[in-house]
């Protein structure tokens, strides 16, 4: 067994910038990655189309100025290989790849409560011990798949976006089947048209999308971000989602039609997740909502040529921005070609697979190649795929059953030094996650550090600190409009999964001063232990809770 201060599970953007911190403080780190290689979601969904919908000089590390003046991102919104390309470089320029070990699942991890250490398992048996378990693991990195009856007997490839293979896909002159319309499926509906002799996609929810404008960024455009960096990080990180947009300080109810119009066609045609705010309440009353939402259904109409499919594209039945819209390149346009059709699979829902395609209540629809957009088990799915057992036995599937609770969003009762990056409760998916990343495990770093001084061995959230934080999650999402609708924000996407709302929306400054006021009341909501709770150590002081 090989014995470090932190194992961190994860090689992509969290768990790199938590090795990063973490051995420049000194500490020995040993990264897990159950791939073959670094990236995390960016390794994984490598479909046609996939790039990042937050800008790129957003979506990128802000600990190194020097890694932000050399890299040179060539596109608005990077591709998918341009962001493999750019954690590629961050890892060889670090020199962080030694402490990585690739291909290798954790499949358990028990904390030793004597010891005060957690113990990790991998697939093969090997184990590390680590003072600390940090998970970096995504939240939308365990992919849902429907798995329809007779899928085995279908004769062509079936793909999940989210596992993209890793060898070449020629969807050239096939029939292709999408099924789904998340920002992937709409990320990949344009391209692949492009070059399927036949695309159907399978509807079952109509989502909002905003264009994304994306540009090649010029030099000129480049020299001017790097030369006010650091001003443009402060601006995300003093905004609502860490995206940099801030709310117009109006009332979309307050201005009259004519006044909202510019408005909103300035955030159409440039603003992207931003058009969120191009009034305060758009997300927080349903009749300012429906100003929004009915200037994009008929931006989104007048993409689409026939009536009927633009009828079905339209959507109707929530709030915009509630569950979480797409920023497209040509999605609704895609389908005034004559190669593309759609499915509309609420009204003739999937009933089986069969060898020659896809058969629904109303048709058989013969495909080659079929392409699950099915999206993810979010936040959660990856937290709960290992055992990981804390105090008595109790594992995290046990604490979670009817949902997650954590202090923060980042700790566990009953599972000390357990540390999660991202977490459910933490702002994450409702922010600028590479930015949150960056946060929370800045805030942990510093936590790690303080008990290093002070001779602390332990760290474990209390229940009523998780209690009170899960209510105070609870409280800040009723003021908006994310419970009127089913979402993976809530847990509708899974069947039987828990409906709990899991990401924090009271914004990342909001949560940011949330975190720097519990370091600075000396981590309220924790108990910090100079040895192990259950320590039989004779000569160990016995435990308490010490304040800062
Ligand atoms: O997944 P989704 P995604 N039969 O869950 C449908 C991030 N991301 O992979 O809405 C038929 O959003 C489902 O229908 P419904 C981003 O955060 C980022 O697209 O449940 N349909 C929905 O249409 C994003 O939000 C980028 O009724 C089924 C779709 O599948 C998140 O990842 C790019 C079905 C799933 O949509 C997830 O996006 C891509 C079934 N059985 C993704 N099950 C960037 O650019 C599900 N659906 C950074």
């Amino acid at each position: 067994m090989t014995d470090v201060d932190v194992i961190v599970i994860g090689a992509g953007f969290a768990g790199l910038r938590a090795l990063y911190t973490l051995r420049n403080m000194g500490k020995t780190v040993q990264v897990l990655e159950a791939s073959p290689d670094l990236g995390g979601v960016w390794y994984h969904n490598g479909y046609p189309g996939a790039r990042c919908d937050v800008e790129s000089y957003d979506y990128s590390y802000s600990f190194s100025p020097e890694l932000e003046q050399e890299w040179r991102w060539t596109e608005r919104y990077a591709t998918q290989p341009e962001i493999l390309r750019y954690i590629n470089h961050v890892a060889d320029r670090f020199d962080l790849r030694q402490h990585i070990q690739f291909s290798t699942r954790m499949t358990r991890a028990a904390y030793d409560e004597a010891g005060g250490r957690w113990t990790v398992s991998a697939e093969d048996g090997r184990q590390w011990s680590g003072q600390f378990l940090m998970m970096c693991v995504g939240q939308l990195s365990t992919t849902k798949q429907p798995g329809y009856p007779g899928q085995e007997t279908f004769q062509g490839e079936v793909i999940h976006s989210g596992v993209w293979p890793k060898h070449p896909v020629d969807l050239a002159g096939k029939r292709v089947a999408i099924i789904g319309t998340g920002s992937s499926g709409m990320q990949m509906t344009p391209v692949i048209a492009k070059e399927a002799a036949h695309l159907t996609v399978f509807q079952r929810t109509a989502n909002y999308s905003i264009p994304a404008a994306n540009a090649p960024v010029l030099d000129e455009e480049d020299r001017q971000v790097k030369a006010n960096y650091r001003a443009r990080r402060e601006q995300a990180l003093n905004s609502p989602t860490g995206l940099g947009f801030m709310p117009n300080k109006k009332s979309a109810l307050e201005a009259t039609p004519e006044e909202r119009e510019p408005v909103y066609e300035a955030a159409w045609n440039r603003l992207g997740f931003g058009f969120a705010l191009a009034y305060y309440d758009i997300l927080l009353s349903k009749p300012a909502n429906d100003t929004a939402a009915d200037f994009i259904r008929r931006k989104i109409g007048e993409q689409i040529n026939d009536p009927v499919l633009r009828d079905k594209l339209t959507p109707k039945n929530h709030a915009f921005a509630a569950r979480r819209p797409s920023v497209d390149s040509g999605y609704f346009k895609a389908f005034n070609r004559p190669n593309v059709s759609l499915a509309d699979v609420r009204e003739a829902p999937i009933v089986e697979f069969v060898p020659e395609g896809i058969r629904t209540t109303e048709k058989l629809h013969p495909v080659d190649v079929i392409i699950y957009a099915t999206g993810f088990d979010a936040f959660t799915g990856s937290l709960l795929k290992a055992d990981i057992v804390g105090r008595r036995g109790l594992t995290l599937k046990q604490k979670w059953a009817d949902g997650p609770v954590t202090q923060l969003g980042v700790a566990v009762a009953d599972f000390p030094n357990l540390l999660i990056v991202c977490g459910p409760g933490s702002p994450s998916l409702l922010s600028n996650v590479l930015l949150s990343t960056e946060q929370q495990i800045d805030w942990l770093a510093a936590l790690i550090g303080k008990m290093d001084r002070d001779h602390l061995l332990e760290i474990e959230a209390t229940e009523q600190a998780e209690q009170d934080w899960v209510a105070h999650v609870n409280e800040r999402v009723k003021a908006t409009l994310y419970l009127s609708t089913d979402s993976y924000y809530n847990g509708a996407e899974v069947a039987g999964k828990p409906r709990v709302f899991m990401p924090y929306s009271g914004g990342v400054r909001g949560y940011r001063r949330i975190l720097a006021q519990c370091a600075a009341d000396g981590y309220s909501g924790f108990v910090l232990r100079p040895v192990a709770l259950n320590s039989p150590s004779p000569a160990a002081p016995a435990a308490q809770a010490l304040p800062a």
